[in-house]
């Protein structure tokens, strides 16, 4: 078939290139003020902007299939399945509809006002707003005869819409390459980054496929695609967080609470879990609130009151008893709360807080009504859900008692007394000293005698670690190894923490690379994590390397961290060498111990991260926790570790 212009109505055509320059040239003055910023975040939100549409086309119902490609030379293509953009003239301006979508500002989305975007993309600037920050753009329209192209540069049109040829399908393929001069940071596309907001988008409008691909050949680039579908919506989101989090269900099914206002929406999936605290990811209008607002809060407040209500109108709390605080009903809670509403009111710039209050009150009211509706429906659920918060409360209480005790003050001066084990060091400058937590009495005596006085101090723990001992923070409050630890550190612990108070600049545990040591390890570092996570967020948790072998030849030795270390050094010295194994610390001598994990200068020490720390308290839920088969699981799995573990 013959090719066919679609031309416009010439009579204002004047009028709307000047609109269109105009609007042009304001976007690529202060793209900041459009997309936020021409960063990374910038150039990744021109994609959400383009597929905001099709999103939006989604849930209009025209459309089930959207995906996303990132290819070779900056560009990026999205393609749904929807109606197409509309190609006939628009009356307004006299132009294809399509080119208005592209050319003229602010005109996204449905122009002409009602309704209102709700998949909004950061500044809800839309399509026009892309063209203008692209070197070029082309969009391609099919709308069940014919396909239509339109092919932009900065914004302009450079080849008008035009018919190419023939179709039975329905939809949009919108390619673009974002102008390096507007992106001056970087114009390449971060696959995760995408990922992330796509799968975000697809959990948060069940049913709708998005399918992400990487088709980039640059060198060392792993072929990636991601089918995301999510049929269970939220749902399946408290799923994957769950998953994320490695912990496990404590209800027998994610709960739903859904409702819907004259301009708004509020969905609810929420599950408790055996976490000890809670992750709760808000959205409004699809953007994630990373600071929550107010349908956030209506969330917690209402949760801890229909718990309560729940308990007290069905004598799971007796009268007398005191309410279960926020904080305990709400400890293991994974929950997405999500809304949509017309005019949504944002308390910055990045959309990271929502401040409508009505939605606050209408997601109290869908908690309020409908959990309490599901606790009286499934009593075996809400049984689990009131032992948890009892649980949560009786820890914190406990560990309330603990932290008195612990700031119990001396008479005289109103100071601390120190923990009797350490052996403190003479500055008290905070900035440069250090603490080593060591395991055993015997390493504990080389390590005093081989420190540096001045700024070392060295605290031992005694005795075995508490193998069959359960996770319950109590236990790890009460517990006479921890109790010494804290008093020295000087920062108090959990809601009384302030790093201000902190004693010693370094936190070093040095434990042996066995099964004893790992556990002090785990121990440690699960409690600096759920009681001091500050500690570690501002890097003042160290582990002490010892080394493992000593590979001597004459007067010329190495200290070997690991096998393949040892064997490195073997060969460099030509063999005939001395190897000895340190045993352990407690077999070193004071100068050993200094030269190979003491003195600054020749130390080897790993800073402990937020993952590290985690994943510690993983291992230490699985190895503490009441559940026998986990447990079980996890030592057969780690055998070697665990030979001889006692449980
Ligand atoms: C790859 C990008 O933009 N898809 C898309 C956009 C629109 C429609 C369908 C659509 C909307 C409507 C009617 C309507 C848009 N249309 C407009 C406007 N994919 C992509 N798919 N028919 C088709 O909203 O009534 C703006 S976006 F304004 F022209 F209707």
């Amino acid at each position: 078939m013959e090719n066919e212009r679609v031309t416009p109505v010439t009579g204002t055509y004047d009028e709307n290139s000047i609109q269109v320059l105009e609007g042009l040239e304001a976007v690529r003055k202060r793209p900041g003020m459009y997309i936020g910023s021409t960063g990374e975040r910038g150039l990744h939100h021109l994609v959400y902007e383009i597929v905001d549409n099709s999103i939006d086309e989604a849930l209009a119902g025209y459309c089930d299939k959207i995906t996303v490609d990132i290819l070779d030379d900056g560009v990026i293509k999205v393609t749904d399945n929807g109606r197409g953009i509309p190609v006939g003239i628009n009356h307004q301006k006299g132009i294809p509809t399509v080119t208005v979508v592209y050319t003229i500002l602010h005109a996204g989305g449905k122009f002409g006002g009602g309704g209102y975007k709700v998949s909004g993309g950061l500044h809800g600037v839309g399509a026009s707003v892309v063209n203008a920050l692209s070197s070029w753009l082309e969009v391609e329209v099919r709308d069940g005869k014919h396909v239509y192209k339109e092919r932009y540069e900065k914004g302009i049109v450079k080849e008008p819409l035009k018919m190419t040829g023939d179709t039975a399908e329905t939809g949009t393929t919108v390619y673009f390459k974002p102008d390096p001069a507007i992106f001056t940071d970087t114009t390449r596309f971060d696959y995760d980054t995408l990922l992330k907001r796509l799968r975000e988008q697809s959990f948060l409008n069940a049913g709708i496929r998005i399918i992400l691909t990487d088709k980039r050949t640059d060198a060392d680039l792993p072929d990636r695609s991601d089918d995301l579908c999510f049929e269970g919506g939220i749902r399946s989101y408290v799923d994957f967080l769950l998953e994320g989090m490695k912990k496990e269900k404590l209800n027998k099914d994610v709960i739903y609470l859904s409702t819907s206002e004259k301009d708004s929406t509020a969905e609810i999936a929420l599950v408790w879990s055996t976490a000890y605290d809670s992750r709760i990811v808000s959205f409004a209008n699809t953007l994630h609130t990373v600071d929550g607002g107010t349908h956030e809060q209506g969330f917690r407040t209402s949760l801890a009151n229909v718990v309560n209500k729940y308990a007290f109108d069905f004598k799971k709390l007796k009268e007398g008893n005191a309410r279960l605080k926020g904080d305990d009903v709400l400890e293991g809670v994974v929950a997405v709360v999500s809304v949509k509403l017309a005019d949504a009111q944002f308390e910055s710039q990045t959309k990271a807080k929502l401040g409508n209050t009505s939605i606050g009150k209408l997601v109290r009211d869908l908690v309020n009504e409908k959990l309490y509706q599901y606790l009286e429906e499934n009593p075996d659920e809400a049984k689990i859900i009131i032992d948890k918060a009892i649980a949560a409360s009786n820890a914190r209480e406990a560990a309330q008692k603990a932290r008195d005790a612990s700031r119990s003050k001396s008479a005289i001066g109103g100071k601390v007394r120190m923990p009797e084990k350490l052996k403190d060091c003479i500055s008290d400058d905070p900035t440069k000293t250090e603490i080593f937590i060591v395991e055993g009495d015997s390493a504990g005596g080389s390590a005093v005698e081989g420190r540096n006085s001045t700024y070392q101090a060295i605290l031992p723990l005694w005795g075995k670690m508490l193998n069959v001992e359960k996770a319950r923070v109590d236990k790890v409050y009460g517990n006479e190894k921890l109790t010494p630890v804290i008093v020295a550190l000087g920062t108090g612990v959990a809601e009384n923490f302030d790093i201000n108070k902190l004693r010693y600049d370094k936190i070093v545990i040095m434990a042996d690379a066995d099964v004893d040591g790992s556990h002090i390890r785990t121990l440690l570092l699960t409690f600096f994590f759920r009681y001091m996570p500050e500690l570690i967020e501002t890097g003042h948790i160290y582990l002490a390397q010892p080394p493992l072998y000593r590979v001597a030849k004459g007067k010329r030795y190495y200290d070997a961290f690991t096998d393949e270390e040892r064997d490195r050094y073997i060969e460099e010295l030509g063999g005939n060498v001395d190897v000895q194994r340190y045993k352990g610390l407690g077999e070193m001598n004071p100068e050993q111990l200094w030269e190979t994990t003491l003195d600054p200068e020749h130390r080897t020490m790993l800073k402990v991260n937020m993952a590290d720390a985690r994943l510690a308290d993983e291992t230490f839920s699985v190895l503490m926790g009441e559940e026998v088969e986990p447990r079980r699981r996890f030592i057969e799995e780690n055998a070697v570790f665990a030979t001889d573990l006692d449980i």
